[in-house]
């Protein structure tokens, strides 16, 4: 369970954990090579692949290429069970919590056993939480569920926590991809005072501010995508040096 002690190893150190997030949709085989050689020289720790409508086998095929050019450990951030691929390193095995959509917090998992069974994918317990974020974002679409309102602070906090005490081993709070509003710190610090496993938060982070204001928060892991997809200046950007005040 080497990824997940890692995750725990930095949380209780103050170290702050970057993935990259790849959607196999949207990534094109040619362009892994120099795109990975640029998570490399970043501050990114972990490789997230996933998206919310994949083809079939598009991410095993991903995920071997993006193997040939990385370390870093890649981890399964699956919309579907057709995703899962013993290619990567481990795998977020979410349920989302926020909604109330079957399927999607037991259905697709019982759907997955009989593949995840067959992997040595170290599989990582979810709680997957959807806020609000000004937009129908693609998760909201696919999985049919409501996100939580951002000033529902209580449901959030009591969210979380009832998915740390169900026994997951990580808290996803998810504003989705390409939010107009990543979550807010405020109701990152919130979480997180509820909360003894580690915390990660994705969504709309576009900015060195953002991120590090995420952090400051509380997130242990964040997750960024659109950022890099669209410039990957970016990633010289985040090198710039910081101080956390936590
Ligand atoms: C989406 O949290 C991730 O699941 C990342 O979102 O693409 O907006 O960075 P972005």
């Amino acid at each position: 369970h080497s990824i997940y002690q890692n995750i725990t190893t930095s949380k209780a150190k103050g170290e702050k954990l970057l993935a990259v997030l790849i959607d196999p949709d949207k990534m094109k085989l040619e362009t892994v090579s120099s795109f990975i050689a640029k998570v490399n020289q970043s501050i990114a720790t972990h490789i997230f692949v996933g998206g919310s409508e994949v083809d079939n086998g598009l991410t095993e095929t991903l995920v071997i290429e993006i193997k040939k050019h990385t370390e870093l450990p890649i981890i399964l951030f699956p919309g579907d069970v057709i995703q899962i691929t013993d290619e990567a390193n481990g795998i977020l095995f979410l349920s989302l919590i926020s909604g109330r959509n079957p399927d999607y917090l037991i259905g697709k998992q019982v759907e997955a056993v009989s593949k995840l069974t067959k992997t040595n994918l170290e599989i990582i317990p979810t709680g997957y939480v959807l806020i609000e974020n000004g937009k129908e974002t693609a998760v909201q679409r696919v999985s049919e569920t409501k996100p939580i309102k951002r000033s529902d602070i209580q449901i959030i906090k009591d969210t979380a926590k009832a998915g740390e005490l169900l026994g997951m081993k990580l808290i996803y709070l998810e504003a989705g991809s390409g939010a107009t509003h990543p979550i807010e710190p405020h109701i990152i610090s919130e979480v997180k005072r509820q909360l003894s496993i580690p915390l990660i938060v994705g969504g709309g982070i576009k900015t060195k501010i953002a991120l590090d204001s995420a952090y400051n928060a509380g997130a242990d892991l964040v997750v960024i995508g659109t950022a890099f997809e669209d410039d990957e200046a970016f990633f010289d950007e985040l090198k710039k040096q910081t101080v956390f005040n936590e």
